[in-house]
């Protein structure tokens, strides 16, 4: 990369935020011969590092593997093909590989996001630019957008102009916010609870995930690898991390998940520690002009379900083949110099792959909405304080622990479908 670009480039598609939604579609465009720039604003160290998701459903890892892009996931993640539901001093395992014929995979994204930047930038010689400052947008209604940023080493000012921009900025970035008011509808719910997400530095205490459902609220297990593991635990809103220290979080873990036979919880130091408000939203349409958003700039989900990295990365894959197939069209394959653009701006994207990438995306994105409802009931009524809704959320988990087609029907949205339903 020069370190003095002219004011003004020239490229096919500016991907704003280095995620896994923002490298998939880098990572597939660079690999079609479609010009891309990368913007960032953090870091690639403080990116590689940031601890979030772990559960990748199997069909986006087979979907990664057929782009090339996971490798390293193949080779390292472990699979995970049950669950424990613990409640009343008890312990339920659902099998969900028997029940669905497929297997979570255990790979934190950080190690996904240094893969997909090792593909793109290392490998591939790709154009990622981190640090950026004051990102903005600029003619996305039109047919020739302009993202422009301030270089954080030279504080000089930079132009993109570009055919389409991908906003995969997760969900504080600037890119939805770029949309004039009214080009959206976005739809929001909040789940009137928060979690604090926990990574402890301490082997996990059973195999894989337990849901523990108790009156005092619930609490979560999910191994994470051999020394780390991660820990939920349902807290009031507006409580802060300095809330619960260290031995609050243990005593508090130990009685929501306790359970008959259960191993005691191995103990560690908490390495971090985040309150999480658990609310959901969708942006419909995801594309307005030549914007096109994905990932938790599109729609966020809240963590209960485990499905908001899986969503970002099925738009990202729908969204670098619509890209693809419009660059082609056009002739515009590896262009990097500039020109008039395209007339007629074509509101939502005038070619078949985008026009229909807001709705293909969406299926499967209002699926996973409302198995994330269906599973916060069954997890947060007991807790609730209503006894109506306790007795509701208990009958549905009985459902599935006793009845063969809802745990069939439970097990496949829990694990994903290959065709979003
Ligand atoms: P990301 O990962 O937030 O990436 C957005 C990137 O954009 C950058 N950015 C900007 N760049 C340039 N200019 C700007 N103005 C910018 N503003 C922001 C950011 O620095 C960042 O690098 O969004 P993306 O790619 O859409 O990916 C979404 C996922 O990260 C998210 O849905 C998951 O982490 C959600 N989630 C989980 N999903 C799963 O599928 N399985 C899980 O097990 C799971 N566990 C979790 C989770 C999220 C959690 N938190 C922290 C909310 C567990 C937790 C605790």
């Amino acid at each position: 990369m020069s370190t003095a670009p002219p004011a003004l480039t020239h490229t096919s598609v500016v991907v704003i935020g280095a995620g896994p939604a923002g490298l998939v579609v880098a990572n597939r465009l660079r690999d079609s011969g479609v010009a891309c720039v990368l913007l960032e604003a953090e870091s690639r160290e403080f990116i590689e590092r940031r601890p979030r998701a772990g559960f990748m459903e199997e069909w986006a890892v087979r979907a990664l593997a057929e782009h090339g892009l996971a490798d390293r996931i193949l080779e390292h993640a472990i699979t995970q093909g049950e669950f424990e539901f613990r409640f009343d001093g008890e312990r339920h395992a659902v099998r969900t590989a028997e029940l669905s014929g497929r297997r979570h995979f255990v790979y934190p994204q950080p190690q996904l996001v240094t893969d997909l930047l090792a593909s793109y930038v290392d490998k591939g010689a790709g154009d990622a630019r981190f640090d950026v400052r004051d990102v903005r947008l600029d003619g996305i209604g039109g047919d020739r957008p302009v993202v422009s940023y301030t270089d954080p080493l030279t504080g000089s000012r930079h132009r993109i102009a570009c055919d389409h921009v991908a906003g995969c900025d997760g969900a504080r970035g600037v890119a939805q916010a770029a949309i004039p008011e009214g080009g959206v509808t976005v739809s929001r719910r909040d789940d009137g609870v928060a979690w604090l997400a926990l990574l402890a530095q301490a082997p996990p205490s059973a195999d894989g995930v337990v849901f523990g459902i108790h009156e005092r609220g619930f609490g979560a297990h999910m191994a994470r690898g051999p020394e780390v593991t991660r820990y939920y635990l349902q807290v009031p809103s507006g409580d802060t991390p300095e809330d619960w220290p260290h031995e609050r979080v243990w005593h508090e873990l130990r009685i929501r998940l306790g359970a008959a036979g259960a191993p005691p919880l191995t103990e560690g130091p908490l390495v971090e520690k985040v309150v999480l408000d658990m609310h959901n939203y969708v942006v419909e349409p995801m594309s307005y002009g030549r914007l096109h958003l994905a990932g938790d700039a599109a729609h966020l989900i809240a963590p209960i379900a485990a499905k908001g990295m899986n969503l970002a990365i099925h738009d990202a894959l729908l969204l670098a083949d619509a890209l693809i197939t419009d660059g082609r069209g056009s002739g515009r394959e590896g262009r990097d110099q500039g020109d008039t653009g395209r007339t007629g701006g074509d509101e939502g994207g005038g070619d078949s792959g985008l026009a229909g990438y807001s709705q293909a995306c969406l299926r499967r994105v209002w699926q996973y909405q409302e198995f994330s409802q269906w599973l916060s009931e069954v997890l947060h009524g007991a807790s609730s304080g209503d006894r109506f809704r306790a007795g509701t959320s208990r009958a549905r988990l009985r459902r599935l622990l006793e009845s063969g087609p809802a745990a069939r029907a439970f097990a496949g949205l829990y694990m994903g479908e290959e065709d979003g339903r």
